[in-house]
């Protein structure tokens, strides 16, 4: 047995119970006086490396078993980029679509005055994921700040650039997924320019992924939302994604009665369009064993995961079989919340740093996690095999500084 320490600690049985769960009702009235009353919760998964970091997601299919999974994730992706935080997760079945920007500041200022008790820059820090934007984060640091009295920078991340926030933290996850796709390709002696890819999703993540993946030379021919998917044979326009995204917040069917050769396929399936790399960057489970199957057999030659556990274990066993290069969400999007981690750095120094310094830092945070994962897998016999290697070097990380600090 290589680490008896960990069984006699019983690593497992802990690591798997969060250190503490928080469900809370968020009572809120829309623009017409009518009386809404959702769920939140706030899982805070570990903190043996540092306060409890995550996004806090608002989704209408949100329960406490999507909160803990994406928690249990976040203990190790946040391991993986060698940056002080622990892991936790938080929400709120909250739909925010077509909700105006009044209602979305009273359910925030109202979420905010129930969870501040729990947060603190060395307690717990929040952050962006599904329906979480700067817009959210805003309301949510605006009631924090008032509630509190204190200005404390550093208890949320993903903050405007004028307000404590970091450069390049809105750009991170999707660079930084296309950064792991560049290190896999590599490691084979390939590279991204001339691919034709294809990206699920039309949110934070997906829209940066797409931009650094054309940046690098890529062709991006379709990208999705929950309604439908578009193909652009052309390659996608970024600009128009970003209008209709962004700043308008409408469906994506809106891209095709503005580019006449583009099509919109409503309920389409984004994995049937040819490509040699697939990006998954919109939700959990959205790529099946037989999608991945109509990928590999259309000459898809790499799969990063831009969302957290998009891929379901049927895919994955598709892709490892088939040989392909996968990178697991828990590495390949692991960008966003190590720059979150810098985005604190800059709070707690009162300093703000160039985006190029920024972007610098993050493309060498996704190298490391590239080299750690696969020289891991190699050592345990798994070569290729980023799975093995991501887990192993997060769980180690987390399970050492357990055994060191007691039983607690
Ligand atoms: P956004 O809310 O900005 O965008 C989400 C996108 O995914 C939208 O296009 C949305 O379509 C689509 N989507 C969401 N839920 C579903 C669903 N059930 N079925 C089909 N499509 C869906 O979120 P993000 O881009 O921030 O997050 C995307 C993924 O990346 C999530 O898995 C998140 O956990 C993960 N992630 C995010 C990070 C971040 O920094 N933001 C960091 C690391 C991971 P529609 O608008 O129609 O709902
Ligand atoms: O899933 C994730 O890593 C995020 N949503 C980002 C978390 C963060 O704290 O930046």
């Amino acid at each position: 047995m290589k680490y008896p320490e960990f069984a006699e600690h019983k690593i497992i049985q802990r690591i798997c119970e969060p250190e503490r769960q928080i469900i809370f009702r968020v009572p809120w009235q829309d623009d017409s006086g009518e009386t809404h009353i959702n769920r939140a919760f706030r899982v805070e998964f570990n903190s043996a490396l540092g306060p409890y970091k995550g996004g806090m997601r608002f989704h209408p299919s949100v329960y406490l078993g999507i909160i803990k999974f994406l928690g249990f994730e976040q203990v190790f992706k946040n391991a993986l980029t060698g940056l002080p935080i622990g892991g936790g997760k938080g929400g709120s079945d909250f739909d925010p679509k077509g909700r105006s920007d009044a209602e979305v500041m009273r359910f925030c200022q109202s979420l905010m005055t129930e969870l501040y008790r729990h947060l603190g820059e060395y307690t717990d820090v929040p952050a962006g994921d599904i329906g979480v934007g700067q817009r959210e984060i805003g309301y949510l640091f605006g009631q924090y700040k008032r509630v509190t009295n204190r200005y404390e920078s550093g208890v949320l991340t993903g903050k405007g650039l004028n307000w404590g926030g970091s450069r390049a933290r809105r750009e991170a996850t999707g660079y930084g997924t296309v950064f792991f796709v560049q290190e896999m390709l590599k490691a084979r002696s390939d590279s991204l320019d001339g691919k034709t890819c294809i990206v699920s999703g039309s949110g934070n993540v997906a829209i940066y992924a797409m931009e650094k993946a054309m940046q690098l030379g890529a062709k991006v021919v379709a990208c999705s939302d929950s309604g439908g998917i578009v193909v652009d044979k052309q390659g996608i326009d970024l600009d128009l994604i970003k209008q209709i995204k962004e700043v308008e917040r409408r469906r994506i069917s809106a891209y095709s009665e503005e580019k006449k050769d583009a099509r919109y396929i409503e309920d389409g399936n984004i994995w049937h369009v040819p490509c040699e790399v697939a990006l998954p960057c919109a939700t959990e489970n959205e790529l099946t064993g037989n999608d991945a199957k109509k990928l590999v057999d259309q000459g898809c030659m790499a799969v990063a995961e831009g969302a957290n556990m998009p891929t379901t274990p049927e895919g994955i066993r598709v892709f490892q079989d088939a040989g392909i290069a996968y990178g697991p969400g828990k590495a390949a999007n692991a960008g966003g919340v190590a720059t979150s981690a810098l985005e604190m750095q800059q709070n707690a120094s009162r300093d703000s740093w160039t985006f190029e310094y920024t972007e610098a830092r993050l493309e060498e945070i996704m190298a490391n996690i590239h080299l750690n994962c696969y020289e891991t897998a190699r050592e345990f016999g798994a070569s290729g095999n980023y799975v093995v290697g991501a887990n192993i070097t997060g769980f180690l990380k987390v399970s050492k500084a357990m055994v060191a600090m007691g039983l607690i």
